[in-house]
């Protein structure tokens, strides 16, 4: 199955906490990186009173389920230091989110799948492009449609010339 995963920080070093993510998520059990998208630097959603983030999105293929590998994606959330508030939208040193598995439509208690949030955010849509310009959605949505609707709202490529604030 291929599944895509959103890469979120802006706590500690977002940089280092996105890297390390990608690597210990190739390191799982069940799990091969097919793809990374570059470290993009975005514009917070949500409470505007919190750092910039750093965000990409991997492809992998996995023989794990969908719930096998949240489970998987949240404990190395854990491991690198996520603690869970009630803030909604706060500051995180880590979030993994599932963006899409396979082609399925998941709704159930714990995973909403494609991610809910996916349509509006540039910080997801943008880097999923880069790794998969030609990738339709399960209800028939071409990414590239999505693209043309959504704002990039500063969104920048992480270079060396060019640091995130
Ligand atoms: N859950 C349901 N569906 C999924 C899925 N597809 N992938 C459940 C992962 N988890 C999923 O997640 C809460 C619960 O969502 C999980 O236990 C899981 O069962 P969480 O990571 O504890 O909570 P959260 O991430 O704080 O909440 P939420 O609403 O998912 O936050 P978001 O929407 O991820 O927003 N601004 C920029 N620029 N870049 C960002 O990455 N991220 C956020 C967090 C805010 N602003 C941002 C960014
Ligand atoms: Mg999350």
């Amino acid at each position: 199955m291929i599944s895509y995963i959103g890469v979120g920080s802006n706590q500690q070093d977002p940089t280092k906490q996105a890297q390390q993510a990608i690597e210990a998520i190739s390191a799982l059990t069940g799990v091969e990186l097919i793809k990374q998208s570059a470290l993009y630097c975005s514009a917070p959603m949500g409470p505007q009173d919190q750092p910039d983030y750093i965000n990409a999105v991997v492809a992998i293929e996995t023989q794990l389920s969908a719930e096998a590998l949240l489970d998987a994606l949240q404990a190395i959330e854990l491991n690198q230091g996520r603690v869970r508030k009630d803030n909604r939208w706060g500051p995180r040193t880590l979030d993994l989110d599932i963006i899409l598995f396979d082609n399925q439509e998941i709704n159930n208690e714990r995973l909403v799948i494609p991610h809910y949030g996916m349509h509006e955010r540039e910080f997801v849509l943008y880097p999923l492009f880069e790794i998969s310009p030609n990738l339709i959605l399960p209800n028939g949505t071409h990414l590239s449609h999505l693209i043309t609707l959504c704002d990039k709202n500063g969104l920048t490529i992480v270079s060396e010339v060019n640091h995130c604030s």
